[in-house]
């Protein structure tokens, strides 16, 4: 292996090679404590330090790394504890996650590192959204994401380089090509001749290296920030490495020839580097024993300190209260200005402009927002009042778009993302269940992001541009659920929820959006999110609903006057205002679930669980519920009005009354 020293001080030589022993010596210890089974699982980078290590130290120490699950050496590089790394892998509380993640699986925003979900290809695109911070107030800073060869075919991966290259993003991507995803090797992965050749396709600088020789790694990333920053540009860099043991430490490497290991055993990155150093004279064999002397009483002392500490004991309260990043979210009331009459996308409109005053830090992305205004026009106007910087179209890749928001949350930005549609929020799904939700609870990093989903049927457009899909998201702890009915409510609840910290999927039913009118505050606002409204008292049934089920239950009791219905508008799917649920339940006993959802795991069932549960004292019949056919929604009119619950709820009001 060829050194090219490149006019680095022996300090720096030195440090390097310190900064590699060390990873490579914590996991040799590591893998005698996984024989004895006081490890649970472990991914090796054994023979990959020089690039976690090279590219770490090649990067300023405020700079974010999105590493992987090879990458201890970009941990043990920014100088996280050993220690508290020990305790993070054995699961205890004084871990960077409380116990709730493991192996590589966290971060810590004290050492600039956002730790990976297990999907791999997600990290690239938070990369993009902490570059565009940067960009934005014109800090002279990268960010670096990794990527594994197989991760390359994630769509994650395409969307990701393809955002930073259109938008100017100064953000380095790192492909570790190690011959094998899992037990595929590369040949089964792609056919292209090198991973870098990939970034010509997306208009940006491409490069291979040798992976394993820690100079060349170093040198390479400096070049590459420097790149990034004075040109406002991303680079893909692949480094060629090996993988010295299996995928994982129980998988085995039955399937890699033989003859590999013992030609990259020579190539090994350590001692290679090691080996020119005593060449050249910049360091002794007894230089050599006392520096792993020192790593060795590092790692027995961290040893001691984890094997001292004991298990986590749950503490159902603080689990439930780490879901969700603490916020001020008191709300917020107009000023006392006068209210003007106002469509319900035009609520929207003026929450979102009044927002974008309030906080400069926050940034609109979506499909065609920007001059465009948008599919629905919501954003009409806005790059003249804001800048194309802070109201951004962006290509047509939800997933990155969801990470780039993550990204400029993890920088203090707060980010509203448009789907053009509710329908194409599954393309983003990954991001928004996994990433998004979680980030609070694995290791206490809050996604300040707000993704406003234009939604429902009733206007004809067919399978992909109708549906109801909110219950995906109640399912998943971490996400609020919102979804206004009135105008009044849909601009004091999304201003509420872009002051939030955490995230909030915001449903507007397209429906309504030219439709309702209502009385709606001039000034800048805010409703409490979790808070649900009674529209009307009755006696005889309540009807718990929300969005469009709130215009079809009191048109409906409007047009049956005989019955007194009582009428609960939810606003908030996630956390359910419980409080309200029952108190509408007091007031009648009857009980009718209405939502344009389908049945079948539609919130309504969630619902009339809890009532069952918790108020069957109160119940005089069956809790009823009324919601769409079991069906995706059809496109013409009259499968699409067969379709809706809105024509079923004359059967079961009737079905309730005579029960
Ligand atoms: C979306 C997804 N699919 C599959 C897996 C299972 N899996 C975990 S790592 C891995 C191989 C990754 O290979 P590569 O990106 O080359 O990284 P390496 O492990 O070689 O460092 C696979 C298939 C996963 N974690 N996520």
């Amino acid at each position: 292996m060829q050194f090219e020293r490149n006019g680095y001080s022996e300090d720096t030589l030195i440090r390097l090679y310190k900064e590699m022993l060390r990873p490579r010596m914590i996991e040799e210890k590591m893998l005698v404590l996984l024989r004895q089974g006081r490890v649970s699982k472990w991914f090796s980078g054994i023979g990959q330090e020089a690039i976690a290590v090279g590219a770490t130290l090649a990067l300023d120490e405020d700079e974010y790394i999105m590493p992987l699950h090879r990458n201890l050496g970009v941990f043990t590089a920014r100088k996280m504890p050993f220690d508290k790394l020990f305790l993070q892998w054995q699961g205890r509380k004084e871990g960077f996650s409380k116990g709730r993640e493991r192996s590589f699986h966290f971060g810590a925003n004290e050492y600039h590192i956002c730790g990976m979900i297990s999907h791999l290809g997600p990290q690239l695109a938070i990369a993009d959204g902490v570059a565009l911070a940067h960009k934005l107030k014109k800090e002279q800073k990268i960010s670096l994401a990794f990527s594994g060869d197989g991760g390359t075919s994630e769509g994650d991966f395409h969307e990701a380089l393809n955002v930073a290259a259109v938008w100017g993003l100064p953000v380095i991507f790192l492909i570790e090509n190690n011959g094998y995803g899992l037990s595929t090797p590369i040949n089964e992965q792609f056919v292209c001749e090198k991973l870098s050749d990939r970034a010509l396709g997306y208009g940006m600088k491409g490069i291979t290296i040798d992976g394993n020789n820690i100079l060349e790694v170093y040198k390479t990333i400096s070049e590459a920030r420097k790149y990034c920053i004075e040109e406002q540009k991303p680079v893909l860099v692949e480094c060629m490495t090996f993988r010295m043991r299996g995928h994982e430490e129980a998988s085995g490497v039955k399937y890699v020839p033989k003859e590999l290991f013992e030609e990259w055993g020579k190539k090994d990155p350590v001692k290679n580097y090691e080996a020119y150093l005593l060449a050249e004279g910049l360091i002794s064999q007894a230089d050599i024993e006392a520096i792993r002397n020192d790593i060795q009483k590092e790692i027995e002392d961290g040893l001691a300190v984890g094997f001292a500490t004991e298990p986590v004991k749950p503490d159902t309260n603080e689990e439930l209260a780490d879901v969700y990043a603490p916020g001020n979210t008191a709300p917020i009331a107009p000023s006392g200005s006068p209210a003007t009459e106002k469509k319900f996308i035009q609520a929207i409109s003026d929450g979102l402009r009044q927002s974008m005053e309030r906080h400069p830090n926050l940034v609109l992305m979506g499909q065609d927002i920007a001059e465009y205004g948008g599919a629905f026009k919501v954003t009409e106007g806005f790059t003249d009042l804001f800048g194309k910087e802070r109201v951004r179209n962006t290509p047509l890749c939800e997933s990155a778009i969801v990470g780039t928001a993550l990204g400029l949350s993890l920088k203090g930005y707060k980010a509203m993302m448009e789907m053009q549609f509710a329908d194409f929020v599954t393309v983003g799904f990954n991001q928004i269940i996994n990433n998004l939700a979680k980030i609070h609870y694995r290791w206490g990093q809050n996604a300040d992001v707000v993704i406003r989903m234009p939604t429902g049927g009733g206007v004809g457009a067919g399978p992909f541009h109708s549906q109801s899909n909110e219950a995906w998201f109640v399912h998943t702890p971490g996400l609020k659920v919102v979804y206004p009915s009135t105008p009044e409510d849909a601009k004091g609840l999304l201003t509420a929820a872009i002051n939030d910290p955490n995230p909030v999927m915001f449903f507007e039913h397209k429906a309504l959006y030219r439709s309702i009118s209502g009385q709606v505050p001039d000034d800048y606002y805010t409703i409490e999110i979790g808070k649900a409204k009674t529209v009307s008292q009755g006696s005889d049934i309540s009807i718990i609903t929300y969005g469009s089920g709130v215009h079809w239950a009191t048109d409906y009791a409007a047009a049956h006057p005989d019955i007194s219905f009582d009428i609960l508008d939810l606003r908030t799917l996630l956390p359910l205002d419980y409080d309200a649920i029952r108190d509408a339940v007091t007031r009648t006993g009857k009980v009718l679930l209405l939502h344009e959802d389908t049945l079948i795991g539609g919130i309504g069932g969630e619902i009339a669980a809890w009532i069952s549960e918790h108020c069957f004292e109160l119940l005089d019949a069956p809790v009823m519920r009324c919601a769409s056919l079991d069906t995706p929604v059809p496109f013409a009119i009259e499968l699409e009005q067969n379709f809706l619950a809105k024509g079923k709820l004359h059967e079961v009001v009737q079905k309730l009354m005579t029960y």
